[in-house]
């Protein structure tokens, strides 16, 4: 039943078959994360960052209704210039498959697809999570309940401060999603090192972080993790600078009744343009930190469950 939705690329089902380091990528961060062609040339660095550090890329999007776990050049090239791939997180998977749409997956969509095809390592920038302001609005990302439901691990640079951190970590808690730094004791914020909040667990290589994560499985401990990488030093962006951004970004959103789906987007693009393009560049370097030390997890955790 599955293979009439799902399209695994043959370099990664050998992978797979043969135990070896697969690392899942999302899509959304590509055709609604960055803009165009620094999407796509990022997109490509980070699969080869991948390669580099002894694992295989397969980077997750739906491309004409089929759930693809694994792209070629071209159709990374296709996601990152094409208008009108929809950002597509767990409720919209169902009807673009149906339609036979083109889908970037957010995320949650990217675990939910990665998990369907047994990959357990998924790198990132930034994870969605609870908005500033949810107590009104409800905007709570969908990824925070795929991190509590579906097994797999995310390796990002920790919670934007465009997200309330501190209801995001309450809400991960209650759901039993450990959130672990990885060399640091507090929760990176992004585009900084420090946002001001503690993780759960510090964890200093990727060997012990893997040992954690096939515990978590190995007890049928349902969901995944959250592995909080810090932006290195030298990219960071200064704290004053991103704090002012996203303060008039978040004006933005507001005065222009942005809402759901496209608040990220949004507030993503805005913050690029008042920082002039710095952030965007903090932004790359973050995930392809992200990349180095998932990979290392994927070789770990291959070697683990030998
Ligand atoms: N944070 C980023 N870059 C991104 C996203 C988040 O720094 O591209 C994307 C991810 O795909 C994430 C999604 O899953 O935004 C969350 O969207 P929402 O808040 O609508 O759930
Ligand atoms: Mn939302």
């Amino acid at each position: 039943m599955l293979k009439n939705y799902l399209e695994i690329h043959p370099e990664v089902e050998k992978a797979l078959k043969e135990g070896k380091p697969v690392v899942a990528l999302e899509s959304t961060i590509i055709s609604h994360g960055m803009p165009y062609p620094r999407n796509v040339e990022t997109a490509l660095n980070v699969e080869q960052i991948v390669r580099d550090n002894g694992a295989v890329p397969a980077t997750i999007a739906i491309l004409k209704g089929k759930l693809k776990v694994g792209l070629t050049k071209e159709e990374i090239d296709y996601l990152g210039n094409t208008k009108g791939v929809i950002k597509t997180s767990r409720r919209d998977i169902p009807f673009i498959c149906a339609k036979g749409l083109d889908g970037a997956t957010t995320v949650a969509s990217t675990m939910i697809i990665a998990a369907l095809a047994g990959v357990k390592i998924f790198v990132t920038g930034g994870i969605g999570g609870v908005h500033r302001g949810a107590q009104e609005t409800f905007d709570i990302s969908a990824d925070l309940q795929e991190l509590a439901n579906t097994n797999v691990a995310v390796v990002c640079a920790g919670a934007k401060s465009i997200l309330d951190i501190g209801l995001t970590l309450e809400y991960l808690e209650t759901n039993g999603v450990p959130v672990v730094g990885f060399g640091t004791d507090e929760l990176p914020a992004f585009y900084t090192r420090k946002s001001g909040f503690g993780v759960d667990y510090r964890v200093d290589s990727e060997a012990e972080l893997a040992k954690a994560v096939k515990a978590k499985w190995d007890l049928g401990l349902q969901g995944g993790m959250v592995i909080a990488n810090p932006i290195p030093e030298e990219y960071q962006m200064d704290y004053d600078t991103i704090t002012k951004a996203i303060e008039d970004a978040l004006k933005e959103l507001d005065e222009k009744g942005v809402k759901g789906k496209e608040s990220t987007p949004f507030l993503l693009a805005k913050v690029k343009e008042i920082t002039g393009g710095a952030s965007l560049e903090s932004n790359i370097q973050l995930v392809y930190n992200n990349a180095r030390v998932g990979s290392k997890l994927a070789v770990e955790l291959a070697e683990l469950s030998k």
